[in-house]
This record gives structure tokens, C-alpha cells and sequence, in this order.
């Protein structure tokens, strides 16, 4: 009986979780604070304020000084967005959510980013999305399960009926913490708590994820 899917956007329909990554590296430069793809990973699905926060470390900065350096960081990244289109979406992507409208499953895009309308617009897939809750949604971030309710409410399901796709640690545990099912995408190091593992959308089908969570 489950009626709604929740995608996350990063890292889950597309790869912006290299842009968020480069954007970072290089404020992080700047500021020669250390950083690096590997220091990167920490910061997957988590707001802008609290990544900075994981980069700065014990180094000591004025609430302005941050403020200017997540208005670079954005500047940053927003440069990189401004050329995504439809083919920045990951294979697979598009067949399954052709196919969940055809089967009348209804589909929300939950980010944390507060430009994720900006890249969803890119990738040109407004039109195949009921509902979308981004980083303007709600106060609380993931882990929290304020954005995947939030939702769930769009989408006027309960918890229960929905099935959260994510990519971070952060993300499955909000999705789980909301009462959802939950499919982890990428290694089972980040995202073994889900209900389901996939590597990725290649090759997926819904009846596919159906079969997976038994349901
Ligand atoms: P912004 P998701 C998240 O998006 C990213 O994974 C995370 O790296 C980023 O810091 C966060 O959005 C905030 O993004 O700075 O654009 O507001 O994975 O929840 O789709
Ligand atoms: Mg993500």
C-alpha cells in the first residue's frame, strides 16, 4: 500500500553533491582551512550552516564572518548549477518516475538545499513532481523527520504509505525517525540502515523496489 515515493535531490536524482563538494573545496582554500573529498563525505545531506561548521572546526569566526563565508560557498556553487541540464540526471532516473506517474504513485522531492528548485528547473522534471519541500521548508534538518513529513503532508499521504530514496546517513535516519521506508543509495557504510540498499536507479523498476521491501 504504498502510495507515495520522497526522493532527496543530491546525490539521489543527480551528482550535485560533486558541485556542493568542489564549491566547499574551494572556500576551504581560501580560507586554508583543511579539507578534502574525503572530509567531503561528513558533510553529504546536511544543511550549508552545519557543513561550515564541520569545516571550521575549532577555528574561531565572527557570525558575520560565517554569514559571508555561506554567501561564498553558495556564490560558489550556484555558478556550477547555472550549467546542469536534463542530462545531469542519473541513469534510470527518468524511466522511474515516468513509470511512478503512470502507476499513480505520487512524488515528492525532499532536499535540504536551498536551491533545489534552481536545479530541479535544470533538469527539467518540475512537470513530473506533486510536491516539493526544500531547504526554505521547514526549521529542522535531517536527521530530523521534519522535511519527509513535511512531504508526506503535501502529498496528503501518511507516513506509512511513503518510501524515502536517500543518499546520506543523515537522510535514512530522518526517513526511519518519520515512520517511512526507507532505500539507501550508494555503499552500505553510509546508508545500511536502510530498508534497502541500492548502488544506484540503473535498471530499477518500482516493481523491483515493491518485491525488495516485501511489500
Ligand atoms: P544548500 P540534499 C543537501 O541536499 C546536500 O546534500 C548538502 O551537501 C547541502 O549542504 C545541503 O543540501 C544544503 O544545500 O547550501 O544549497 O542550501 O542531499 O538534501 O538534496
Ligand atoms: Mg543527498
Amino acid at each position: 500500500n504504498l502510495r507515495g515515493a520522497i526522493f532527496d535531490l543530491d546525490g539521489v536524482l543527480t551528482d550535485t553533491a560533486e558541485y556542493h563538494y568542489r564549491a566547499w573545496q574551494r572556500l576551504a582554500d581560501e580560507e586554508e582551512l583543511p579539507f578534502d573529498r574525503q572530509a567531503n563525505e561528513a558533510l553529504r545531506g546536511i544543511s550549508r550552516r552545519e557543513s561550515l561548521l564541520k569545516i571550521v572546526g575549532d577555528r574561531t569566526y565572527s557570525a558575520a564572518q560565517l554569514e559571508e563565508m555561506m554567501e561564498r560557498k553558495n556564490r560558489y556553487y550556484q555558478e556550477f548549477i547555472e550549467s546542469m541540464s536534463p542530462s545531469d540526471l542519473l541513469p534510470g532516473v527518468r524511466s522511474l518516475l515516468t513509470e511512478l506517474r503512470q502507476q499513480q504513485i505520487k512524488i515528492a522531492i525532499a532536499s535540504a538545499s536551498k536551491n533545489a528548485r534552481t536545479v530541479i528547473e535544470k533538469l527539467n522534471i518540475t512537470e513530473l513532481v506533486d510536491a516539493i519541500a526544500d531547504g526554505y521548508s521547514v526549521e529542522r534538518p535531517k536527521p530530523a523527520p521534519d522535511l519527509f513529513l513535511y512531504a508526506a503532508n503535501q502529498l496528503k499521504l501518511p507516513p506509512a504509505a511513503c518510501v524515502v530514496f536517500e543518499d546520506a546517513t543523515a537522510g535514512i535516519e530522518a526517513a526511519l525517525a518519520a515512520g517511512m521506508w526507507s532505500v539507501g543509495l550508494g555503499p552500505v557504510e553510509r546508508v545500511g540502515n536502510a530498508h534497502v540498499v541500492l548502488p544506484n536507479f540503473a535498471d530499477i523498476t518500482w516493481a523491483g523496489i515493491l518485491s525488495k521491501l516485501n511489500q
